[in-house]
């Protein structure tokens, strides 16, 4: 297969289905995973009328060791050979304070974002290593450079994907392997809607007054890190809201 393969987790809404938009773009033949299979079927139909993108769908959950490993195993070879993965897949639930959270949130943001990140990871990481080539893109989050009031457990796991993240730099290091991770900030996708189980009341609210980034903001600056020269790795980056200073400070424009 001559052109470069893509392989994105979570890319059935937000910042993974902004990330297939650039890869299409760029040309890249594209591996799209995530549970929502009617979400990746119409972005995949949408990106193939209008780029030409050969694309095959993973239907799975991250959290599910075998189904990642099975799902993939099951690819014609050549479809192994991933040049790029965006290790995206991710969710907040919850916002309380320690002695009140929910177990079963915890277990469900440790099982996608930490778990899921390290279980698709090491799918596809030894293809990789075998060829000395690839780039592994993880998104982190402010919430892995920072602990805000609440956030406990989320922080905790994009903690975890930061040091992972060096982790990797440091093992793949004589693979020729680059690993990088992007820490965003406020991101209007469905991010708050999965936090608040659905609230869209309490989700709105997270971006009321403020103009927060899109999704699009951040597919741009994987499609630099991307496209740099094999020689260069970016290794971590920080992306804000111009109005957000930190995870928690803010600016709101006055109402009316
Ligand atoms: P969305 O809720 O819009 O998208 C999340 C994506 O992750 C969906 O495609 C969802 O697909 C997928 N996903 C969730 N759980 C699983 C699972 N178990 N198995 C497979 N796929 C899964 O949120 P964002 O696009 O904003 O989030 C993407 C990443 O960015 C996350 O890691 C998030 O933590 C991070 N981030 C987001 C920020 C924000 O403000 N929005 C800021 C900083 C980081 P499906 O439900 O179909 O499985
Ligand atoms: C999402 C950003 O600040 O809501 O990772 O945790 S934040």
């Amino acid at each position: 297969m001559s052109n470069k393969i893509a392989f994105i987790t979570g890319a059935s809404a937000g910042i993974g289905a902004a990330c297939a938009t650039i890869f299409a773009q760029e040309g890249y033949n594209l591996l799209l995973a995530a549970r929502r299979v009617d979400r990746l079927e119409v972005l995949s139909k949408n990106l193939t009328a209008s780029h030409g993108t050969d694309i095959k769908l993973l239907p799975l959950d991250v959290r599910n060791a075998e189904e990642v490993s099975f799902t993939f195993g099951n690819l014609p070879e050549e479809w192994k050979q991933v040049d790029v993965l965006v290790n995206n897949a991710g969710l907040s639930q919850g916002l309380d304070p320690i002695h009140e959270g929910d177990i079963g949130d915890w277990d469900r943001m440790i099982d996608t974002n930490i778990k899921g990140l390290l279980y698709v990871t090491r799918t596809v990481a030894p293809l990789m290593a075998a060829r000395q080539s690839g780039h592994i893109i993880n998104i982190g989050s402010i919430a892995g450079k920072e602990v805000y009031p609440n956030g406990n457990v989320y922080c905790a796991t994009k903690h975890a994907v930061d040091a992972l993240t060096k982790a990797m730099r440091i093992d793949l290091l004589d693979k020729g392997i680059r690993v990088t991770s992007i820490h965003p900030g406020m991101v209007e996708t469905e991010f708050s809607e999965v936090r608040f189980k659905g609230n869209k009341e309490r989700a709105s609210a997270v971006y009321h007054n403020m103009e927060p980034l899109v999704a699009e903001d951040i597919a741009e600056t994987v499609r630099f890190i991307a496209s740099r020269p094999k020689h260069v790795n970016i290794s971590d980056i920080i992306i804000m809201p111009t109005a957000q200073a930190t995870a928690t400070m803010v600016m709101r424009n006055e109402e009316g």
